[in-house]
Formats: structure tokens, sequence, C-alpha cells
């Protein structure tokens, strides 16, 4: 028996990207685990990952082209697919899209997310051949650009603590994340912490299993953040708790935000928040006079219409007490800009040549794809090559997304390792590699490192790369430049320029980016002055937003849906992947909607029965649970199920929208009211 141990790094969407050794025994993978040397990693996997051969090895892959034989959607005989060989899938796609690029290539649109967070399966080849053809460009704002933009606006970039100095933190605030479910290899860093000594505080409208494990738990409205943060600085200018000096030297615009903030009394916060006067109070006194005080902001915070200006006024507060003069001090919301990636290597954008196409954006697909031609939009949508994602679950507002998906006269494509709600809803599914089986080199949005991940066995069935399913359509289609022969390796060795060296990658599996220990101790925040910019250019000075779906901005609807509801994941899935993972599948059980007891009582309902989540958008079902993880107002709706597996084909997004948010063009999935009744 030949046993070899292969270097490797999980691919999911997560801040954690860990590295993995993936134990290979005659050419099957029989462990993955985590690697102990790396020191975010320390030899840790989540219940999810750990079980990635299950995923890999799964009876239900989809290991052979295939393509659809019966009419889509909710019709007789939907769903049917036939096997066909690669050669007539690449010559039938090549054809159809080659057919409608003739007439416009921006009727095609690729639509990808973080399915695969490698630079090489989610970023290179794909965009390679989109720009040659000429197809839209997509917005990627689905889960993080509020945030990220207002995180740029503020210090210059997407920048922020390392994730092993929180070990030495005295305060954490964890905020608008639940650590424990969503980011598990920080919450070993803040557990160091809290048996030193560090006190742990949770902002989160949800009593999550973080909430339960830190000293104090602040259960604010959604959508609140903004003013909590005013609301604090208040408290800071008139205790007299500010770091005049950090404040004189390193940042630009503070006196019109101290006016602002002048205005949010303990009292006003506390209202607007739904929280006492004295959270608000004790807050600002333990987070100003702590020290070393660190914040652990995450992206469920912005998820909401002033997600960005939240995260701009709290990204401010550090600057404000001079936090960032300690390395345990400061705030990571995420790390992702400090690495040196060089995406223009990856993507060749030059290949668009003189075209400018349109955008669209991935978060109102919905929308889009039931647009017709016209001067605004430009031509209406034909064609849809999906991969790394699987936007029929994930996107908001289902009942558009999959009424556009189901349209006759679209042509769609899903690269795949499984029959997800999309690939049901595709003319032709490819079988794709999983992280086992194909290379790629990683960032992290969550450390400071960077990663290989090296192919641990060969491709399953017939599947193939992303890379290579975009080369050999690329061939297909004529294209000749030499950039659609580079290889992976290739690739991968121009990806991070001459910043970081694939060898060493090879040779170590990851790599520690040279930063600074404490980054901004003195300023020298990546804006073009080097202070953090509180009245950014063209935003001016942040101030709280209150959510489109609120008493403040549309009393009536909150009159007819008094329930605000947020969707935040469910500890085993990662948004929709491993769903189908039965041994995670069953520790979830099924779909659930976590609802205080007096919210309960007033409706007669009890916990244990089927409810149907509702507002005038649609209604989902699903089990209701009556539990003090919710608080009074606010409903949980765990996501996010594929529709197929859930009640009724339904999922938590049959009830959320498509309006965006402030910055960024992002969704506010948990900005939405809903009522629930018994079914
Ligand atoms: N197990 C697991 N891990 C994951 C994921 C997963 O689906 N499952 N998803 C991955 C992805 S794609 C991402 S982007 C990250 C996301 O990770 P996080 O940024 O941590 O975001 P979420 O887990 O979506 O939400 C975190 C918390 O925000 C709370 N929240 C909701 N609305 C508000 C609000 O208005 N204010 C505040 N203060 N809190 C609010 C939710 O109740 C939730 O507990 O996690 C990644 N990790
Ligand atoms: N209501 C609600 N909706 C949400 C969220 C929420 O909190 N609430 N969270 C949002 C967030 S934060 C995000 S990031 C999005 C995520 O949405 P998506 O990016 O769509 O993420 P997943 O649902 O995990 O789907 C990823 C798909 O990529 C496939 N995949 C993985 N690796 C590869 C590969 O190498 N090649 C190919 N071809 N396919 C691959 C997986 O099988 C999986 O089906 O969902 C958003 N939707
Ligand atoms: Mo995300």
């Amino acid at each position: 028996m030949t046993s070899t141990t292969v270097r490797a790094a999980c691919p999911h969407d997560c801040p954690d990207t860990c590295a993995m050794r993936v134990t290979v025994e005659n050419g099957r993978a029989i462990r993955v685990q985590g690697d102990p040397d790396h020191p975010p990693t320390h030899g840790a996997l989540c219940t999810k990952v750990s079980r990635y051969t299950e995923r890999t090895y799964h009876a239900e892959r989809v290991l052979f082209p295939l393509k659809r034989s019966g009419p889509k959607g909710k019709k007789e005989g939907s769903g049917q697919f036939v096997r066909v060989s690669w050669q007539e899938a690449l010559a039938d796609i090549a054809a159809r899209l080659g057919e409608i690029a003739a007439r416009d290539p921006e009727a095609i649109v690729p639509y990808s997310y973080a399915g695969t967070m490698g630079l090489l399966q989610g970023e290179s080849m794909d965009r390679r051949f989109f720009h040659k053809l000429g197809a839209s460009l997509l917005d990627r704002t689905i889960c993080a650009s509020a945030g990220g933009d207002a995180l740029a606006a503020t210090y210059g970039g997407k920048v922020g603590m390392h994730l092993e100095h929180y070990a030495e933190s005295k305060l954490i605030v964890i905020w608008g994340s639940n650590s424990i479910a969503s980011n598990l290899h920080f919450w070993t860093f803040a557990q160091k912490a809290k048996r030193d000594g560090a006190k742990l505080i949770c902002i989160d409208p949800r009593k999550t299993e973080t909430a339960d494990k830190c000293h104090q738990h602040i259960a604010l409205l959604p959508g609140t953040d903004g003013a909590l943060a005013l609301g604090l600085m208040h408290e800071l200018i008139t205790n007299e708790w500010l770091d005049h000096d950090y404040i004189e030297r390193h940042t630009q615009g503070w006196p019109a935000l101290r006016e602002r903030a002048l205005a949010w009394t303990p009292e006003r916060t506390a209202e607007v928040c739904g929280i006492s006067a004295d959270e608000v109070c004790a807050l600002a006194r333990d987070y100003a006079t702590t020290k070393p005080a660190a914040i652990r902001l995450n992206y469920g915070m912005q998820r909401v219409r002033g997600g960005g200006n939240a995260v701009r006024l709290i990204a401010i507060l550090p600057c404000l007490i001079g936090a960032w003069r300690h390395r345990a001090g400061g705030l990571l919301l995420s790390a992702s800009g400090w690495f040196p990636r060089d995406g223009r290597a990856l993507q060749k954008p030059e290949l668009m040549g003189n075209r400018r196409p349109r955008t669209i954006n991935m978060s109102t697909i919905g929308d889009d794809l039931l647009r017709e031609s016209s001067a605004a939009f430009g031509p209406k949508i034909e064609a849809l090559v999906v991969y790394n994602s699987n936007p029929v679950a994930v996107a908001p507002e289902s009942p558009k997304v999959v009424k556009g998906f189901a349209r006759d006269d679209l042509f769609t494509v899903v690269l795949e390792h499984f029959m997800t709600d999309t690939a049901d809803l595709a003319d032709y599914v490819l079988p794709a590699t999983t992280q086992l089986e194909h290379l790629d080199v990683h960032t992290s949005y969550g450390h400071t490192y960077a990663l290989i991940n090296e192919p641990a066995i060969a491709p399953l069935g017939e599947a193939k790369s992303n890379t290579q399913i975009f080369r050999e359509l690329a061939a297909r289609m004529g294209f000749t430049e030499a950039c659609f022969s580079d290889s992976d390796e290739t690739m991968a060795r121009a990806a991070f320029g001459q910043a970081i060296s694939f060898d060493a990658l090879r040779e170590h599996g990851w790599v520690k980016l040279p930063l600074p220990e404490a980054p901004f101790a003195n300023g020298g925040f990546p804006t073009p002055n080097g202070k953090c910019m509180i009245d950014a250019p063209g935003l001016g000075v942040p101030d709280h937003v209150p959510n489109y779906e609120s008493v403040q901005s549309s009393p009536e609807l909150a009159r007819r849906y008094p329930l605000a509801m947020i969707s935040p994941p469910a500890r085993n899935f990662l948004n929709s992947s491993f769903v189908n993972v039965k041994s995670l599948r069953d520790i979830e059980g099924e779909p659930l909607l976590e609802m205080h007891a007096s919210d309960a009582a007033s409706r007669g309902l009890h916990g244990g029965e089927l409810v149907r989540v509702f507002n005038q958008r649609g209604e989902y079902r699903c089990k209701l649970a009556v539990s003090p993880r919710a608080r009074p107002g606010v409903v949980n709706g765990l996501g996010v199920w594929w529709r197929k597996l859930g009640v009724a084909g339904t999922n938590v997004n049959e009830v959320t929208h498509q309006q965006l948010t402030d910055l960024g063009r992002a969704p506010s999935f948990y900005d939405c009211l809903v009522d629930v009744q018994a079914v």
C-alpha cells in the first residue's frame, strides 16, 4: 500500500482558509486534517470540512457532462438530463454562445462567486474567456461589498489586525459575527484571551452559540449598529475618553462627526437599537478603559440598507481611543487587502480590447433575468454560465430568480459538483473537480498567510477543473491568444507576482506575509494621505441609515409585517454548500425559524409546528422553534437550505428583497420584514 500526504487549502468562503493535509492511499483520499504547523489552523478543521472526503466521494457527484432532455421549471418531465460526451457538450455550448455573441456578446453573462476562493479556479481562465468573448461583466456583490467598500473608504484598503494578536487583547468586541459557527479559528484566539482575563462582548440580534460563551451579549435590533457606534462616540466625547493625539495626527474629518455624535445620547441610541441606555454607557466605558481593546467585526452586520455607513462608523472607533497603538488593539473585518495578488496577470482584462461591456449586479439577478432589452439595460440576457455559485438558492427574492432561470429562451450552463437547485434549471451541467482534484493558490480574508492547494487525487469520473473547462471552451470558440494555453502552474506562479514565491508555497504549504506587527500604531493607513478617512471623499461623514423595512422607513409595511427577519447561516452548512451531505444535514435536522416566546404567544404558536413565513414577496415554510436565541420582534430564519431539500421546495430567500446597500451595491438580506402563521 502506498500512502502519501498532500498539502492542501480549504477552498470555502470562510475567513479561516485552513491549511490542510490530505492522506492519500492507493490513489484515494482517505483523510483530511488541519495542518498542525499553520498557526491559524493549528491542526483543527471544522465539522464540515473534516468531512470533505464525504463530499468528494459523494454518491451524487456529477461525474459526466449532462444535457437537458425535458422542459425547464415546474412542468412535467422537468429535471431530466441525459449523459453526453465532453466533445458533444463543448461543441454545442460553443456553438450556442457563438451564435449569441455574433448578435451581441453582452447578452451572455457569467455568474460566479466563492464556491472556491482559489485564485485559479475562482478568477483566472474564466475571466480571460469572458473578457475575450466580450460578455457582460459581473459585479460580485452578494456577500461583502458593502462592508468591504466601507472599510476601503475609511482605511484605504481591506486591512486590519493580525488574527493571532487577538490572543493578547483584554477586551474583544465580537460585532455581527457568530465566530463559533463561521470563523472558528478566530474563536480559538479569543478563548485564549478569555483564559488570560479578557472580557468578551458579543453584539448580535441573535443569542448565538458565540453569544452564549461571551461575558456579555447585546441583542440590538438588526440594522442599528451605526446608531450604536454613534452612541458610543457620544460617550467617548462626553467622558473625555478620546485619544486626541491619535485623532489629530492620524484621522481626517473628526470635527464634523463629533458634532453629529453629540446628538446621539444614550437614551436616543437605546431607543433606536432596542436596548437599554445602561448597555450603551457600559459598553462605551469598557471599550474606552480596557486596553488593548479589539473589535472583530464581521459581515453579518452589513447585510442591511445602512451596512456601509455602519461599517465606516465602527471602523472609526479604534482611532478615537488610539486602540491601534497596541498590536492587540484595533479591528479586523477583512485582511484580504494585505495580499499582493496580481489580478491583471490572472484575468487579462486587456483581452476586452476597446470594449467596455455593461456590468450586471449578481445581487439583482432575479430582476435582471426578467428584463427585456432596452437602451438603459442593454440586451436581454440570453445565456448564463454559472460556476462556483448556487444562485437559485442563495440570491435574494427567489420567486423572481426561479422564474428567470426557468425561462425557456435562456441558455444556461452550470459547472458543478452536484445537482443543485441551479443545476436543475440548466441546459448543460458540466462536472467540476473538487479541491482534492486540482491545483490552486489562496489568499485569506481572516488571516495573513498565502497558501497552496496541491491536487491530491486524479479527477473523479470525467470531471474537469474550472480552468480546464474554460481552456477547452476557449479553444472551441477559436480563441488563439497564447494565454488560453497557460497551464495552472503557469498561472499559479504569476498569481502573486514576485511578492510570494510559488516554490516556497510548494515547499511549506503556506507563507506568512511580511507585515508590521501593529500596522497602524503610527497611522500609515493605505489612504492617499496615510490618515483614517472619517470624512471620505465623495461620501462625507457617515451616519446611521435605518433599514428599508423598518418602523422608521416604512411604517405601513411594519404594521402589516411586524417581525424583522435575519437569515444567518446554519452552523453545519456553508451558505448552500454541504446541505446535501447527509451527516451534516442530519445535525441541522430541518429548516428552522427561531422566535421569542412573547411573539409566539401573541400568534398562538407553540413551537415544533410547521409555519409559513411570509410577506408581500412570497412565503417559505419551515419548522418553528420557540427559542431564547430570538429577541422579541426579531425572527431568525437559519439558512441557506437547498430549496428541494427544504419544506415545500422553498427556502428563506423566498421573502428577502433585491434592494441594495448604501455602499457596495450589495443585497440587504437581513433587512426584511415578515409575519408568521401556522400552516
Ligand atoms: N458554518 C458556516 N461558516 C461560514 C458560513 C456559513 O454559511 N456557515 N458562511 C461564510 C461566509 S460566505 C461568510 S460571508 C462569513 C460570514 O460570517 P459572519 O460575518 O460572521 O456573518 P454571519 O455568520 O452571516 O452573521 C454573523 C452574525 O451576524 C448577526 N447579525 C445579523 N444581522 C445583524 C445586525 O444587523 N447587526 C449585528 N450586529 N449582527 C447581525 C447574525 O445573527 C449572525 O449571528 O462566514 C463564512 N463562514
Ligand atoms: N438569506 C440569505 N442568503 C444568503 C446569505 C445569508 O446569510 N442569508 N449569505 C450570502 C453570502 S454571505 C454568500 S457568500 C452567498 C454565497 O453563495 P454561493 O457563492 O452561491 O455559495 P454556495 O451556496 O456555497 O454555492 C457554491 C457552489 O459552488 C460549487 N463549487 C465549489 N467549488 C467549486 C469548483 O471548484 N468548481 C465549480 N464549478 N463549482 C464549485 C459548490 O458545489 C456550490 O454549489 O450567499 C448569500 N445568500
Ligand atoms: Mo459570504
